[in-house]
């Protein structure tokens, strides 16, 4: 008895002794640093995804060592992209679980998208491909305002300098999401103005929820044309209806004005908290004629306006889509 005791003793500290050495042990295994590489368990992946039916797509691969790999998706149309990155060596739903989402706009959209998984630090690196279907698409959280999908609604307004051109444009794969966007296009010598659209909320309001400190205004932007640092930028205008008598009165109610300046010529999320709408960019007070509380619930307008260099001599070119309101976190394209 005493005998058997000893044994396992000696046995649990053996094996004691072994797992402390695997967690202690600083840096990469030796099979992770001269090991073959190897795929032990290769990628399935069905032809169609529906993310809309609540579906997502798990990269199931085992493989024979911990090395770097990378899994790219890319839109067939919109180009679109999603990448996981990691170096488990067992990739799964843990680690790379695709539920339809883009890293930035534009969004996926219902079409072919291919998988390219790629081993960099391997012989040769290695790359495998594959493709699935793409044939619903991920929900949105948040309260859309528009995503321009359906026309140019009847409670809207627009501004449009008369040597531009500003409307709703589908089909040309050019939207941030979905196949229509907001396009301006024309040469303006006189004036920074090039055109405006204003979403005025329908007779029943946006509906949006009442706590400005965790909503967030989220809004695709590209600039084309008449780029660059200092040279262009979108303009804001949230108007509430502080005494709730249905319109708004420039003179006695709140205009919340913010700014967007050029960044790059990539689609871009305008992405800020609805109640930092009352500060300007220096964290001062802004100016405001009403009772200068961002209230979501009194939102009754919202004006996006483009504006650019007069004097590059050049045309003005910019696009705007899916202006969404998310709680809590920014959207996610
Ligand atoms: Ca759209
Ligand atoms: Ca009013
Ligand atoms: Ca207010």
């Amino acid at each position: 008895m005493k005998k058997l005791l000893y044994i396992s003793l000696l046995f649990l500290l053996i094996v004691s002794c072994r797992k402390n050495d695997e967690d202690t042990i600083e840096g990469p295994s030796l099979n992770d640093l001269y090991g073959p590489f190897s795929i032990l368990d290769s990628l399935m992946l069905y032809e169609n995804v529906n993310f809309s039916a609540g579906e997502s797509v798990a990269f199931n691969m085992e493989i024979s060592k911990k090395t770097n790999w990378e899994i790219e998706i890319v839109g067939a149309s919109t180009g679109a992209k999603r990448k996981f990155m990691g170096s488990d060596r067992i990739i799964s739903l843990e680690n790379a679980n695709w539920k339809g989402g883009a890293d930035k706009f534009p969004s996926f959209g219902l079409e072919k998208s291919y998988v390219t998984i790629r081993f960099p630090n391997e012989d040769g690196e290695p790359t495998f491909t594959d493709s699935i279907t793409i044939t619903g698409l991920k929900k949105d959280e948040g309260t859309l305002i528009t995503s321009f999908e359906d026309g140019f609604k009847s409670d809207w307004a627009s501004f449009n300098q008369t040597t531009v051109s500003g409307s709703i444009t589908c089909s040309d794969d050019n939207a941030a999401k979905g196949d229509c966007y907001y396009k301006w296009d024309g040469l303006v010598t006189w004036d920074w103005a090039v055109g405006s659209v204003t979403i005025n909320a329908p007779e029943s309001g946006f509906d949006l929820p009442p706590n400005a400190n965790n909503l967030f205004f989220n809004m695709g932007n590209k600039m084309v044309s008449n780029k660059g640092i200092k040279n262009c930028f979108i303009q804001f205008w949230f108007d509430e209806d502080d005494n709730g008598d249905g319109v708004f009165n420039e003179a006695t109610e709140d205009r919340f004005i913010y700014e967007y300046w050029y960044e790059n010529d990539q689609w871009n999320l305008i992405s800020f908290k609805y109640s930092d709408l009352k500060d300007d960019s220096d964290g001062n007070l802004l100016e405001v004629k009403g009772n200068g509380l961002p209230e979501p619930a009194k939102l009754i307008s919202i004006n996006v306006f483009f504006l650019a260099n007069k004097d590059s001599g050049i045309k003005s070119e910019a696009y705007a889509d899916h202006i969404i309101f998310t709680e809590n976190e920014t959207y996610k394209p």
